[in-house]
């Protein structure tokens, strides 16, 4: 008998393009059918049929605290109780602006969307008013939502479903992105000197998380800055992964980079559709109704996203989250290590506090082209054999792994308990 999630996705195939809304969920890349969730708490998610799950996905990051926390679910039905949306202002949103500059320091103004995708795509459009210019520069494999501009070797569900450059988005959008290899200072010096008073921003995701994850190398961030400050054009961060899950302030306080403006989403809406941008006031004033750029939406600021992400932050802050997470992260990277070198299989493991990644490379992993290079064939039976053990990872190599503070020590050993058998597994059946 067939099971209720393979029912689900036949009757979704129907009616949704690919049964999903959104393609990273569609396990294609692994030759699988997604599983449909019937409910999740803490670092559990249980299917239509009664599988139970850790979960090290948490909806693609915003689920720091875990599924569900008391927390956010207290204050989201206080605030539902008040009113769902009003479409004019409300409390709520100030004190998250006030939060966001508090904790972002190089955020002087923010205004609050719905997406990650809105916030970049806002960003672009503020920059290119602000400077003038068209042009911009992001990095292949980093991935920025769908924005069309930024859909040129893109990273995330694009790069893993085989179409970082969408169809659709116009030659003319294309001819104004310039993307360029993560970690190489000298094609951006390049890009810049050939593309004289064109270049209105750099983008780019300051810990790239979405072709796996990687790191940028010493000083690389540091020159961006200098250089797009010497061009006259502005740093756009895109943290929308990495914005207070990192570290309170985001990778910008790790690594002391002061954006002119940066994309924010996933965490702070704890779990609710939100997204954010922000940075210098002069920038931000160019917004609509203040200045030309014009910018809008009838759920921007929403009364429970805003209440589910101050609930989440503040309940990060009072637990001191990050501390507890970059604990669980080591004791997850010394298991998920110690796997690795029981089976002396080729990999390369890639951590920064709750965010990881395990590559079947031996690497060193620096960009896109290393990443992908990235043997798919032994990740989709890695995926496959963790989640047979009732371990969720994300269903594509180019995506990070995220750890929340619901995690418990139990969780983690058996993760790591369930690492060592199926890469020893994988390695004796490829032997054979
Ligand atoms: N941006 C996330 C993946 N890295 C998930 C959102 C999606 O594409 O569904």
């Amino acid at each position: 008998m067939s099971s209720r999630s393979s029912q689900l996705f036949a009757a979704a195939k129907k009616r949704i393009p690919g049964g999903v809304n959104s393609p990273v969920r569609a396990f294609r890349n692994v030759n699988g059918d997604p599983f449909f969730v019937a409910r999740a708490k803490g670092s559990k998610i249980w299917d239509v049929d009664g599988n139970k799950y850790i979960d090290y996905v948490g909806s693609w990051g915003p689920a720091i605290l875990g599924h569900a926390p008391d927390v956010v679910i207290d204050a989201v039905c206080e605030a539902a109780s008040r009113g769902l949306s009003f479409g004019i202002p409300n409390p709520f949103e100030v004190e998250m602006a006030e939060l966001i500059c508090d904790w972002m320091p190089s955020i002087e103004k923010v205004r609050l969307v719905n997406s990650g995708t809105e916030a970049t795509m806002s960003c672009i459009r503020l920059a290119r008013a602000f400077t003038g210019r068209n042009k911009i520069i992001k990095f292949d494999g980093c991935y920025h939502g769908h924005v069309d501009p930024l859909l040129v070797k893109s990273g995330s569900g694009a790069l893993t479903h085989g179409q970082p450059n969408s169809a659709g988005v116009p030659q003319a959008f294309v001819d104004l992105t310039i993307s360029l290899p993560f970690n190489d200072v000298d094609v951006v010096r390049k890009a810049f000197r050939e593309n004289r008073n064109q270049i209105a921003a750099v983008i780019v995701e300051p810990i790239p998380a979405n072709a796996g994850l990687y790191f940028p190398e010493e000083n690389f961030l540091s020159i961006l800055r200098e250089e797009c400050t010497r061009h006259g054009a502005l740093l756009i961060l895109d943290e929308v992964v990495t914005g207070f899950r990192v570290a309170r302030g985001g990778a910008q306080e790790i690594y002391e980079i002061k954006p002119d403006l940066t994309a924010l989403g996933k965490v702070i809406g704890g779990g609710l559709p939100v997204g954010g941008f922000g940075g210098r006031a002069e920038i931000m004033d160019q917004l609509s109704p203040d200045g030309p750029v014009y910018q809008a939406g009838t759920l921007s600021g929403n009364p429970l996203a805003m209440a589910a992400g101050l609930a989440q932050l503040g309940e990060m802050q009072r637990i001191n989250g990050w501390k507890l997470l970059e604990e669980l992260g080591a004791r997850f990277e010394e298991l998920a290590r110690e796997a690795i070198a029981h089976t002396k299989i080729g990999s390369t493991f890639h951590r920064i506090g709750s965010m990881f990644c395990l590559f079947f490379t031996p690497g060193p992993i620096v960009d896109l082209a290393s990443a992908q290079r990235s043997d798919l064939k032994m990740f989709t039976k890695f995926f496959h054999a963790c989640l047979r053990r009732g371990v969720y990872f994300a269903p594509s190599q180019f995506e990070t792994g995220f750890i929340s503070t619901a995690h418990t020590p139990e969780d983690i050993a058996h993760t790591g308990a369930v690492m060592r058998e199926v890469l020893d597994e994988i390695v004796h059946f490829t032997i054979e």
